[in-house]
């Protein structure tokens, strides 16, 4: 019902629609209809009550809710469906699950706070309520299991230059799944494969953003993009980047589909915060050291050694030595 009313109301977004009207659109009573009002009020939508007018919306809150997400979203495949929730575990786990049930590709699942967000190797993130964007896309790409690292390149581009775009920060990508602003980490991703034995089955894609998280909640090298902005260009909500956000990536998958990997690694390469630098690798077993070079096609790191030697890095975690 709620859904029904900030739908009418956004329909007559430039006027007053009458009680009366509400009420018989909708087939409830006057009295319920006021009774919804208010709890939409409660939640934080602005909706003006004038007596003999009738009701107008005049602003929406900076939630998450699925109405709003979608709400002019225009996608294609990414957020054609959208669930939200007050808190989960993980929203990874929770689209999983999902996605076994069979749901449809692009379908989002958001969460306003998770109590295990997951990060790679059991890692955990920090996930505080309405502060960040905790979101997972189910996708069903025609991709070869190994390629999966191609998503999270794929999606590292689309954070990025979302961020860009709605905050106008200088987002750089840390290979592989770090989104960075001014050296400090506000976004993760996590991707997980199901395999059957065709293949692939489904991929989970995970994005954490810090949006307006204090710096005091984080790890010392995390910050948030509220911290990283100057107090009067704070212009943007998590509600609009969330929907550049399912823009971006939805543009972004199409043309994979389409064009495939090259559609990606070339803006990827623009966007690197680590090319030519020298870094430090740390893999599962050993510390390795040398010059970062590129990414090769399936997205592993190209790093080259002292002695020549040019190391393709397949997992591992990357820090700058200068
Ligand atoms: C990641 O792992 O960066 C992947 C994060 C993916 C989170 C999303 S939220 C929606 C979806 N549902 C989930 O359950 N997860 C995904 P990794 O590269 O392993 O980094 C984890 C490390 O980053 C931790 O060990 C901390 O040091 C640090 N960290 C934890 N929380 C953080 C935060 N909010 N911001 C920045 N760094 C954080």
């Amino acid at each position: 019902m709620d859904e029904k009313i900030l739908k009418i109301l956004r329909s007559h977004s430039d006027e007053f629609i009458s009680g009366q009207q509400l009420s018989r659109k909708l087939s409830i009573s006057r009295s319920a209809l006021s009774r919804h009002i208010h709890r939409l009020q409660d939640e934080g939508y602005e909706i003006l009550a004038q007596p003999h007018l009738g009701y107008k919306l005049l602003a929406v809150p900076d939630v998450l809710f699925a109405q709003e997400l979608g709400w002019r979203l225009n996608t294609e495949i990414i957020g054609r469906k959208i669930l939200s929730y007050n808190t989960v575990d993980s929203t990874n786990t929770l689209a999983a699950s999902l996605a076994e049930q069979g749901v449809r590709e692009g379908t989002a699942v958001f969460a306003e706070a998770q109590k295990k967000g997951k990060g790679r190797l059991g890692r955990k993130w920090i996930s505080p309520k309405t502060k960040g964007i905790y979101l997972s896309l189910i996708l069903r790409p025609e991709i070869l299991p190994e390629e999966a690292s191609l998503i999270t390149l794929l999606a590292a581009v689309s954070c990025a230059e979302a961020i860009r775009k709605i905050c106008s920060l200088k987002a750089l990508i840390k290979w592989p799944n770090d989104i960075l602003v001014n050296n400090k980490k506000v976004c993760g991703i996590l991707t997980e494969v199901q395999m059957n034995e065709q293949g692939l089955k489904f991929v989970i894609l995970g994005i954490g953003v810090n949006v307006k998280t204090a710096k005091e909640a984080l790890p010392h090298e995390a910050s948030s993009l509220e911290e990283e902005t100057e107090k009067e260009k704070m212009q943007f909500s998590r509600l609009e980047l969330a929907q550049g956000l399912l823009r971006q990536l939805d543009q972004d998958y199409l043309l994979f589909k389409k064009k495939g990997r090259a559609s990606i690694t070339n803006r990827w390469r623009n966007l690197s915060a680590f090319s030519g630098k020298r870094v430090k690798v740390f893999l599962s077993t050993k510390t390795i050291e040398g010059q970062a070079q590129d990414i090769d096609e399936q997205g592993a790191l190209i790093v080259r050694l002292d002695n020549g030697f040019k190391q393709h890095i397949v997992a591992g975690d990357v820090v700058k030595i200068r």
